[in-house]
């Protein structure tokens, strides 16, 4: 912490990276640290940079900063665990780079890390620097609503087991700090009427394996028939998070016909090994993989199957 305060103190342009795909604390994360850095070194130069989401949008929508703006900066790079993630890859631009985040370790780049497996959101780590540096420092509104976004988004709404009590110390500073919870619900419940269809044709073709995986698919063309954007039809995922005897389940997306991406989850059993033998990973019970066709659905679902079977028996 104290070396990501030095080298937020060295440099005068600061540019601040997310993921591709950003999630709510993907783009928390990055606009939490934004307002936090201006606020309280107002003479920096501070850039957000990579890709927008349209869910959280309401916190803000980064662009691509143009080149120039890295010479002699640091980049710092929030919530992406690999390099080659990075919506924004330019960070050999910058003078130096650093990582913030807290997914396990995959590739170690940047010149600095700092990665806390045990945080449920890089929006807590962030949150828990502004906690250290309290006495010296402000945490503004739009900083700590930003960071409340993040922290509420990766937590599933302060649901998961990764949620501990400084979680919610986090996310009282937050709420001290003027984070509106009332606006923050009514942008992140609210759902737009082609989304609330798609949930209905999820909810009526999802299948499920003799042990209790439960999956659905959406090919493109349903995506499109549905009018949906890819971030919305990815979120899906939740729709079948709820069935009893059912710990394990996934959403496959078409994006193209070589590249079906999955969304994996678990309320029991660890997957992210699951993920790992279709081209991903990521947490214990929240993982991607990428199959290459659909002639790979029926050998995942039944390697899945295979887990929710040794899970129950266990149980
Ligand atoms: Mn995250």
């Amino acid at each position: 912490m104290e070396t990501i305060k030095e080298y937020i103190e060295k440099y005068d342009t600061i540019i601040i990276h997310g993921h591709i795909r950003p999630d709510g604390d993907c783009i928390g994360s990055q606009y939490g640290l934004y307002y936090l850095i201006k606020e309280n070194y107002p003479h920096k130069k501070v850039y957000v940079t990579g890709e927008a989401s349209e869910f959280v949008g309401f916190i803000g929508r980064p662009t691509l900063v143009e080149e120039s703006l890295f010479e002699g900066a640091l980049s710092i790079c929030v919530d992406c665990a690999t390099s080659d993630r990075l919506s924004d890859t330019r960070v050999n631009l910058a003078k130096e780079f650093i990582k913030i985040d807290h997914h396990i370790p995959v590739d170690d780049y940047g010149d600095y890390q700092y990665v806390d497996v045990t945080a449920p959101a890089c929006a807590q780590i962030i949150t828990e620097l502004y906690m250290l540096y309290r006495n010296e420092w402000e945490l503004p509104k739009e900083a700590a609503q930003a960071l409340y976004v993040g922290l509420s988004t990766d937590t599933g709404r302060f649901k998961f087991d990764s949620v501990n009590s400084r979680t919610f110390k986090a996310a009282a500073t937050l709420v001290d700090a003027g984070a509106d919870l009332g606006y923050i619900d009514n942008h992140l419940s609210v759902e737009t009427l082609a989304s609330l269809k798609l949930k209905g044709h999820i909810l009526s073709t999802f299948k499920m394996s003799e042990h209790g995986f439960a999956y659905a698919t959406l090919s493109m063309e349903e995506v499109a028939q549905y009018g949906v954007g890819y971030e919305d039809a990815a979120a899906q995922v939740s729709t079948i998070s709820t069935i009893e005897d059912c710990p394990v389940w996934a959403l496959f997306l078409e994006y193209s016909k070589e590249e079906i991406r999955v969304r994996l989850r678990s309320r029991g059993p660890v997957i992210n090994l699951l993920a790992g033998e279709y081209r991903g990973g990521g947490h214990a019970k929240a993982s991607g993989a990428t199959l290459l066709s659909w002639d790979e659905l029926d050998g995942f679902v039944a390697k899945a199957d295979e887990i929710v079977k040794k899970f129950k028996a266990i149980k």
